[in-house]
């Protein structure tokens, strides 16, 4: 939109005097927030109303991702520059004495998803709007995001997320859009004069789903999607005495606070609860809105699509087929053909427990309808699929079995589409996981190997870097990422290699300024920003990192006078606050942190920040600084990964196992910019077949490494009694599931490599370069446009 300096100021005075009746040297700097985050959405109203009304007018396909998280960021900064006002908001807060960063620092961070899976639905409903695709997001408006992780002597501990504490200014409630969804009771089909059976329900909870509607700004094309996320309150007739407080807490319970695992299935009732919740709601909503514009559901698999991220919004499935069929009288089979039309699926993992299965008999007391309706499903594969592949065949895929409900074969039998989020990932879906579904369907299996915003990740987190490409290969790269490869020639250009350190150089302060005020620790800025940021896992292998860490200790302590190339290791990473391993190895990382950091021998050599409450700001923060991208899950673990995506694209090294879209970056960007080590997925699965492995072994046959470990238990590391035995003991009593020991070496290997590589920094950034031109391949934009083509069948903007 057309907007000048002088009119920003008067309508950022005027919109401060509305909302506070002072002036601005009166207000607070969430106050000024609050105003500024009004004025852009009044700026942008127009645009989401027309958007709305194109749509409609168009009758265009509509895309519903739903997904029980969302990871979007702070939105200011995000909207502006897609509403290209970044740089006018910018000059005219300064022109009234603010600060636009201080500003936009205040903005609370919606902690609504756990990690890459909801940052993922983030990225992709910022790439949709983008490109012009009617994407529209289901999730849930939870009161309370992911907790905030503070330590205390060394040990997570968490405390609530209260992020609507100010309120939300990007949302806006629609209480004419509300529904109800219906738990527990009892329900039978009544038979009806025209034969048909109509279901009737008795003795039912029921709970009222209110829809709050963010704005989704597309990136300089006005175009405004909406992200919907509902919220679980009383039913509006029912006074108090019909509903006792457990009752009442029961429905506010729904939506008021996000699972903190995602590497478990909860099995709690509470969030099968949740999950049916926003899926009655959005799939009552989307049939709502349909039948308003159309004359019947013949034309519904044309007209809208729906996607399950990962298997938590699976109940669309019987909540599609029940509304077609008990409210709209269709038939099964029409019912059926309409669902798997519409319905596409993504799996996102092939850990064992995290694949989500319900007991059958509390998930038929909580949700009678769905159940019959499942085991119709059931039935009917059984029926069909029996003859051709045979009852053990059948038996193992069906969407019933052992007593449970199996929502990954419930999402694979109804839906068109299935896939995984890197080549891997597919690969070992077809050949393991999903493995007798893929024989049933072969033709539903496909890869989409995941994306990432360039513009969260590139153009806001990182502008020095921005700019240097602007000035490079112009500013055409910003809406084309793919744009990004023309760089490859300046590998040659030394000027502009000098610019590429500067910037990487600049970030560095940037954050080690953070570290020293928030943390009181001084980094060199000459360092190797070594990073490691993720979820805390035992398969990601924070451990390994560790282990380097003790080895460059031991290095400087034996050989206090011998020349070393200053690290600094930094990590980020919440613990599910059950997982009590995960947690070991926080208090391990913060132990040995305060060991090397005070050690007057190490001095800045070597330094271990770990950055509490790591999370979408954090790492906006970090990741432009790193030189190094761990990525050192056990081969076959990580699905795809998209940190490893988001380092490179700001010029960070990859240092990563053979192991989900590690893979691909080093494909993309040549194996010879990354650093590569360990065990490939066949030689895992090998020692899994064949039960050899012998992590003793590996600590029996290296010093180094032997050393390292006895310091976990031999006083070496202090106060680590009970951790240290514990973690000591997961590697050589219990034989160290995840092949941290068997990976030790050619991970040490490389990580001298590093060192050695990092002086030459003429080289070392011709290599960032080479990460940094082949980033475009991971653009979300591209990510969502095959989507688009291959699943969903929506038209979208063409990408160059
Ligand atoms: C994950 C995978 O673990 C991760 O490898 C993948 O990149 C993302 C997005 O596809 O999905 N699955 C999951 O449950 N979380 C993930 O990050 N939280």
């Amino acid at each position: 939109m057309k907007l000048t300096t002088a009119q920003f100021k008067k309508d950022f005075l005027s919109e401060i005097e509305t909302l506070y009746s002072t002036s601005l040297d009166d207000t607070t700097t969430i106050g000024q927030f609050i105003a500024l985050g009004q004025l852009v959405r009044r700026y942008n109203s127009q645009s989401w109303t027309r958007t709305a009304k194109l749509y409609r007018e168009h009758h265009q396909k509509q895309v519903y991702y739903f997904s029980i998280e969302f990871l979007p960021g702070r939105l200011l900064a995000s909207n502006l520059l897609n509403l290209n006002l970044l740089s006018i908001v910018r000059k005219g807060l300064k022109e009234l004495g603010l600060d636009f960063e201080t500003i936009s620092r205040s903005e609370p961070d919606p902690a609504l998803g756990n990690g890459g899976l909801g940052r993922l639905a983030a990225c992709y409903m910022d790439a949709m709007a983008s490109l012009k695709i009617a994407g529209n997001g289901n999730g849930i408006r939870y009161r309370y995001g992911l907790f905030k992780q503070v330590f205390m002597d060394g040990y997570q501990v968490e405390l609530p997320d209260d992020w609507l504490h100010h309120g939300n200014v990007w949302e806006t409630r629609r209480d004419n859009k509300s529904c109800i969804v219906r738990f527990g009771g009892n329900v039978w089909l009544q038979p009806q004069p025209d034969g048909s059976l109509q279901a009737q329900y008795e003795n039912t909870d029921d709970v009222l789903a209110v829809p709050y509607d963010v704005g989704i700004v597309g990136y300089h094309n006005d175009i405004t999607n909406t992200l919907r996320l509902w919220s679980a309150e009383l039913p509006p007739s029912v006074t108090q005495t019909y509903y006792s407080q457990a009752q009442r807490d029961r429905i506010s319970e729904i939506s008021k606070v996000l699972y903190p695992d995602d590497s478990n299935s909860a099995g709690q009732q509470l969030r099968l609860r949740q999950e049916y919740f926003f899926s009655s709601a959005g799939v009552q909503s989307i049939v709502r809105d349909f039948c308003a514009t159309h004359h019947g559901m013949r034309s519904l698999g044309k007209k809208i699509a729906i996607h399950i991220n990962d298997t938590h919004p699976t109940l669309v499935i019987p909540e599609m087929m029940r509304l077609l069929m008990d409210e709209h009288h269709c038939s099964w089979d029409v019912a059926w053909t309409l669902t798997t039309q519409v319905m596409s699926y993504t799996n996102h993992t092939i850990l064992q427990e995290a694949l989500e299965t319900w007991p059958i008999g509390m998930f038929q007391g909580l949700l009678p309808r769905i159940y019959q309706i499942i085991v119709e499903i059931d039935r009917r594969y059984r029926a069909q699929q029996t003859p051709i592949f045979g009852k053990a065949l059948v038996d193992l895929t069906a969407p019933l079995g052992n007593g449970q409900v199996r929502m990954a074969h419930l999402a694979v039998i109804g839906s068109h589409s299935v896939n995984g989020v890197a080549p891997l990932h597919t690969e070992l879906l077809k050949t393991d996981v999903l493995r007798g579904l893929y024989q049933v369907y072969p033709e539903r299996f496909n890869n989409k190997t995941n994306g990432i915003a360039t513009r969260r990740w590139v153009q806001l987190a990182n502008q020095p870097l921005s700019q240097l490409i602007d000035q490079t290969i112009g500013s055409s790269w910003r809406r084309q990422p793919d744009l990004l490869q023309t760089l490859l020639p300046y590998q040659q250009d030394d000027h502009f290699l000098h610019q590429l350190a500067q910037v990487k150089l600049t970030n560095k302060q940037a954050l080690a300024a953070y570290v020293q005020r928030t943390m009181g620790i001084k980094l060199r800025t000459d360092a190797i920003y070594d990073v490691q940021i993720k979820r805390l896992h035992a398969y990601k292998r924070q451990l390994l990192h560790v282990f380097e860490i003790l080895r460059e200790y031991f290095v400087i302590k034996d050989h206090p006078d011998q020349p070393v190339v200053p690290r600094v290791h930094i990590f980020g990473a919440k613990a599910a606050p059950s997982y009590h391993y995960a947690k070991a190895i926080i208090k391990l990382i913060n132990v040995v942190a305060d060991m090397v950091n005070q050690d007057p021998v190490i001095g800045d050599r070597l330094k271990v920040v770990f950055i509490p409450n790591y999370g979408v700001s954090i790492a906006e923060l970090i990741i432009p600084a790193a030189d190094v991208s761990e990525q050192i899950s056990t081969a076959s673990k990580e699905a795809s990964g998209t940190s490893n995506m988001k380092l490179m694209a700001n010029g960070a090294l990859s240092l990563a196992t053979y192991d989900g879209a590690n893979i691909d970056i080093m494909q993309a960007a040549g194996a010879e910019n990354e650093y590569p080590f360990g065990l490939r997925v066949h030689e895992v699965y090998d020692y899994y077949q064949r039960g050899n492995y012998r992590a003793a072994a590996f600590y029996n046959g290296n010093p180094e490494l032997k050393r390292i470990l006895d310091s976990l238990i031999n006083g070496t590391i202090p106060g680590i009694p009970t951790v240290g035995r514990e973690i000591y003991d997961s590697l050589i009593r219990y034989n160290d599931e995840f092949f941290v020991l068997a990976d030790y070496q050619a991970y040490v290997k490389q990580q001298q490599q590093i060192s050695q590589d990092f002086q030459d920094q003429p080289t070392w950034q011709q290599r960032a370069l080479a990460n940094i031109a082949a980033s475009g391949h991971f653009a979300a934009d591209l990510a969502v446009a095959r989507y688009a083509d291959d699943i969903w069948q929506v038209p979208h903007d063409r990408l160059n």
